[in-house]
């Protein structure tokens, strides 16, 4: 039978500590903001509008390249493997994988955002009835012990990270993170990891600037949300959404450049930001396989293999 019930994680971002990282960043030269407090419900919803832009093409390369060597992969796992998916979103990418796989144990998607939460689970179910899905409600970066001992105990465990995500984690946290995982998937479990590859400089700027202005909205989200949820004074017209590859660290930054001086109080603290300069408020690094390969040793995990279409790569790994 399977369980569809929804699990929590102890929440691990609470508003003082949305506030605390806020005051931390903008006190930062340049100033930052963490690009983890994009996705709130109108954040969430402007990033699946990005994933079907024509100029995005993350996402849709990224499914071509599962179905292409989701057979591939398939055979590096055990049968009844628990598939795990830190930040699911709607599921459709493990849709894919868990239809190669010949007889997966469970699927836990792991998702903050309890609506895509939701969503998953219901697609997931009617895709594949006879699934265990175990919903896990929660913020992938929580200790991976507390996650492991909120889910069913299993003996073969695959932890599926599509999409990119790592690639927003400077390469310290990177490494941290994949380290995490691999705590999560166990002496003898896999993880398969998506990264974008690093390309045509035009190209990649394209699709971080999109023409309909749907990225510069998301980015822009951010002020929106600390607008409404710290107590703050943006002037949302004083801002200016720009992407630009910075070559040398291989990685799209996003910023949000001050037109015009702006001052701004955030829960009673002001900070002044002067005309053309700008808020760091995220990174997508671009890999090469050389440069996976090195933030994969660090972690201290293997490649067992990647397949890649030229645009994005998905990498195996293991202990
Ligand atoms: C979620 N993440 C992988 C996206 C990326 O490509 O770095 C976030 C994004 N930012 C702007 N467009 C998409």
């Amino acid at each position: 039978m399977p369980a569809l019930a929804r699990q929590s994680l102890k929440a691990s971002s609470d508003q003082s500590e949305f506030l605390q990282d806020v005051l931390h960043g903008l006190h930062q030269s340049p100033p930052t903001l963490p690009c983890k407090y994009f996705y709130d419900r109108a954040g969430s919803q402007l990033f699946e509008e990005i994933c079907r832009l024509d100029e995005y093409y993350v996402t849709r390369s990224e499914i071509d390249l599962l179905q292409q060597c989701s057979r591939q992969i398939a055979q590096h796992i055990e049968p009844s493997t628990t598939v795990i998916e830190p930040g699911a979103g709607a599921g459709v990418k493990a849709a894919i994988l868990l239809d190669a796989m010949p007889s997966p144990r469970a699927f836990v998607p792991l998702e903050i955002s309890a609506s895509a939460l939701e969503e998953a689970t219901q697609s997931l179910h009617k895709h594949f009835p006879g699934l265990d899905i175990h919903p896990l409600e929660g913020d992938f970066t929580a200790d991976p012990q507390d996650i492991r001992s909120a889910l069913p105990e299993t003996d073969n465990t695959l932890i599926f990270f599509p999409g990119s995500t790592i690639g927003n984690f400077s390469a310290p946290e990177a490494v941290e993170v994949l380290g995490n995982l691999s705590t999560l998937a166990g002496e003898d479990g896999h993880i398969l990891v998506g990264a974008d590859q690093i390309k045509d400089r035009q190209r990649l700027t394209n699709a971080y600037d999109d023409e309909k202005g749907i990225t510069a909205e998301f980015n822009k989200n951010i002020l929106k949300r600390i607008n409404r949820e710290l107590d703050a004074n943006f002037d949302l017209s004083g801002f200016v959404h720009r992407a630009i590859y910075n070559e040398s660290l291989d990685r799209i930054e996003m910023h949000l450049v001050a037109k015009g001086d702006q001052r701004v109080t955030v829960s009673g603290h002001t900070f002044e930001f002067a005309d053309g300069t700008f808020i760091h408020t995220e990174n997508s690094h671009k890999y090469s396989d050389d440069s996976f390969r090195r933030l994969t040793q660090q972690a201290g995990l293997q490649m067992v293999q990647n397949w890649s279409n030229g645009e994005v790569a998905l990498y195996l790994l293991a202990r």
